[in-house]
């Protein structure tokens, strides 16, 4: 084996491959084997399922991320966590140059090399190395971060080993969260003018702003200063307690599901807050309360109450968004800046969440599909895009022109106060906010920040709109490729006949809207509907479950109605 894939290699101009690294690339792969047969995909959000299949994949991450940094000279991150998923699963993304997302040539490059049998993983980096025409001969610098996850001290370390054998240089964050490991990746490419590429200098570039903001808060009582975090479990919890003590006790911040105790994203966190409708355990809460919930990677954030009859309030990404554009609306006509402001959305926004955007705040709302770097992209053509997923992932970017204006107005000494207050506040958000993805720690220094300084409370902030009632099914199919969708995901165009029931079966119903789309991270078909009751949802996605379970193969007995 190892015969035929030297001479393989030697067939590679030496310009691109200097023969050490061959000898070292199979040394080291062998002790990171991949299971023959195994086939993985780069999904929505990298590669992500039980850990005890994903030693040869961090291995190879590391290999592709010393030639994307090779390819792109800059320094490159790889994030080795499953986010929300259960604690026996691990994963890993890849961070482009600014922080992004890898972009989508790389993604099947990713899947490429991770496929890829033993014996044929040198033909397959030269067949990248050749198409991406990557000089060997330069520098590569990957940084690494990792949740807390028992799995991903190891994985994290075949990440290095990967990176290590193609000749790269690394640096290991050890445990931070995912949003984190961007913005190192963002600074250290920026060369410090997005700040340093230490945790320390993310927390006090964060804190800062976070004070300089609620310095335009009056009169705040302790309680109000009280929030409520539940870490998941997670990585969240411990970065959170350090971002906290350069807060200066402006936000007094209790954390619950820290992971002295519990277990990673067990009936705790963003997504089973929000997928389950009610507080996640371990939370002590009394009515009113203003709470949120981490994810396992802190890049998602959801908020919550309960009111006095026990009735619980989720206000998800949509009720976010809607803060956080709402407070830079009024501040760019207070400053008097001519900038253009969108809410980015995804097919799951609550819909009187984009009547209300639309219809009262006037700001222009897209719809595309779903997955944080579709958002995001779509968010960079606005000089203000504000991006959120319904379940709590999202930011808000700034273009060039945009900071610009800001930084001038907030350095200008003739305009009034109220103009250079607003500019001065613009600039603080810009730098409480971590533009390179979604980051619930950032998010909640923004969220508290505006709260504090419009003087609002939680129940207010709820009050905005009412969302309609809904609902979110799983419907298992033999293949759910079958289902493709058009529209931002809106409509579906196969399988023949599944658009058409669904448009009969919405129109039962008041208020109605629903939609199928094939999971990007499980093996399911998921189901959305919303309409003007919480029964009418329940029966229409039970309904739609049902003619996705007959028209698109499902597998075992149809769904049950929900009541
Ligand atoms: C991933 C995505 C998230 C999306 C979710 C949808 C990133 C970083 N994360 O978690 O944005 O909402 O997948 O999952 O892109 P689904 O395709 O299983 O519904
Ligand atoms: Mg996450």
């Amino acid at each position: 084996m190892r015969a035929s894939c030297t001479s393989l290699l030697l067939k590679l101009p030496l310009r691109f491959w200097p023969e050490g690294a061959i000898t070292k690339v199979l040394e080291k792969s062998s002790l990171h084997p991949k299971p023959a047969g195994l086939v993985l995909q780069y999904g929505t959000a990298g590669f992500r399922t039980n850990a005890k299949q994903l030693d040869h994949i961090m291995f190879r991450m590391g290999l592709l991320a010393t030639l994307r940094s090779r390819k792109t000279k800059a320094t490159i991150g790889v994030m080795v966590t499953a986010s929300h998923n259960p604690e026996e699963d691990n994963g890993v993304k890849l961070i482009d140059p600014m922080g992004e997302m890898l972009t989508a040539t790389w993604e099947d490059f990713a899947t490429q090399l991770a496929n890829t049998e033993q014996k044929e993983l040198l033909a397959a980096l030269k067949d990248i190395i050749n198409k991406e025409a990557i000089n060997m001969k330069l520098e590569a610098e990957v940084f690494v971060g990792k949740d807390t996850r028992s799995s991903s001290a190891s994985l994290s370390q075949a990440v290095l080993d990967g990176v290590h054998a193609l000749g790269g240089q690394s640096k290991d964050y050890g445990l931070v969260t995912t949003p984190q490991l961007h913005y190192m990746v963002c600074c250290q490419n920026s060369h410090g003018q997005y700040g340093e590429a230490t945790v320390e200098g993310y927390c006090s570039k964060l804190s800062q702003a976070f004070l300089a903001l609620s310095k335009n808060a009056s009169n705040r009582t302790d309680d109000q200063k009280h929030l409520f975090v539940d870490g998941a479990n997670g990585i969240g919890a411990p970065k959170l307690r350090e971002v906290e003590s350069h807060l200066k006790k402006q936000l007094q911040i209790s954390i619950f599901n820290d992971g002295s105790r519990g277990k990673l994203n067990h009936q705790c966190g963003a997504d089973f807050v929000k997928v389950q409708q009610k507080p996640p355990t371990g939370v002590e809460i009394s009515p009113g309360d203003r709470c949120c919930s981490f994810d396992g990677d802190a890049d998602r954030i959801v908020y919550y109450y309960t009111d006095s009859r026990g009735f619980f309030h989720l206000l998800d990404g949509d009720k976010i968004a809607t803060l956080i554009s709402t407070f830079l609306k009024e501040l760019l006509v207070q400053a008097g800046l001519d900038l253009k402001i969108a809410v980015v959305q995804t097919a799951y926004a609550n819909g009187s969440s984009t009547r209300y955007l639309e219809d009262t705040m006037k700001v222009i709302v897209r719809c595309t599909k779903t997955g944080v770097k579709h958002l995001h992209h779509a968010a960079q053509e606005f000089d203000i895009g504000v991006y959120f997923e319904a379940n709590g992932h999202g930011t808000v970017l700034f273009s060039k022109t945009a900071e610009e204006k800001v930084q001038l107005l907030a350095k200008s000494t003739n305009i009034n106060d109220e103009r250079k207050r607003a500019a001065l506040l613009l600039q603080n958000t810009v730098n409480v906010i971590n533009q390179t993805v979604g980051d619930a720690i950032s998010d909640m220094l923004l969220i508290e920040a505006i709260l504090a300084i419009k003087g609002m409370t939680v129940q207010q902030w709820d009050a905005i709109y009412s969302d309609l009632p809904n609902r979110q099914l799983k419907v298992t199919v033999s293949d759910r490729r079958v289902i493709e969708t058009t529209d931002a995901e809106r409509r579906a165009v196969s399988p023949a006949g599944l658009q058409e029931a669904i448009d009969g079966l919405v129109k039962k119903y008041k208020q109605a809207r629903s939609f199928v789309r094939p999971s990007g991270t499980e093996d399911v078909v998921r189901v959305y509907a919303e309409a003007d009751s919480q029964e009418s949802a329940d029966a229409l996605a039970h309904e739609v479950s049902l003619a996705v379970h007959r028209l698109a193969g499902g597998v075992g007995a149809e769904p049950k109605p929900l009541h």
